[in-house]
């Protein structure tokens, strides 16, 4: 009866190690490290003229955006609340973490009212 015990016994324990094998296996990007990125943007006329105009994360991941501008205003990342002042030739620096998955527009709201959406921050769920 024992030796009958033992083997249920072991039947068991192989049984939760195989699901639990199969649930963190299918857990998937959640296993992903967070990683930063680093994004460069030079916007002349209202438009990006180097850098790229859409900016990808993943969700955790810590994210600097270093902006120059040739016009006064503010650029802004609508969703995520993050807004630094620009002025001509001066750069500046975004920095946070992409905690909240999503598409996220960069927007230059212009010293002279005009409101543009530069680029896009777009953050894949985790
Ligand atoms: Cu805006």
């Amino acid at each position: 009866m024992l030796r009958r015990r033992a083997i249920v016994s072991a039947a068991i324990a192989i049984l939760v190690l195989a699901g639990l094998y199969l649930v963190f296996r299918s857990s998937g990007n959640g296993n992903v490290p967070p990683q930063p990125r680093a994004y460069q943007l030079a916007i002349r006329s209202r438009r990006v003229a180097s850098g790229s105009t859409v900016l990808e994360a993943r969700q955790g991941d810590p994210i600097t955006i270093g902006v120059t501008t040739d016009s006064a205003g503010m650029i802004s990342i609508h969703g995520y609340e993050q807004m630094v002042d620009v002025k001509p030739g001066q750069p500046v620096t975004l920095a946070f973490t992409a905690d909240r998955a999503g598409r996220y527009a960069v927007d230059l709201h212009g010293a002279d009212n005009s409101h543009t959406e530069v680029a896009a921050l777009e953050v894949q769920p985790r």
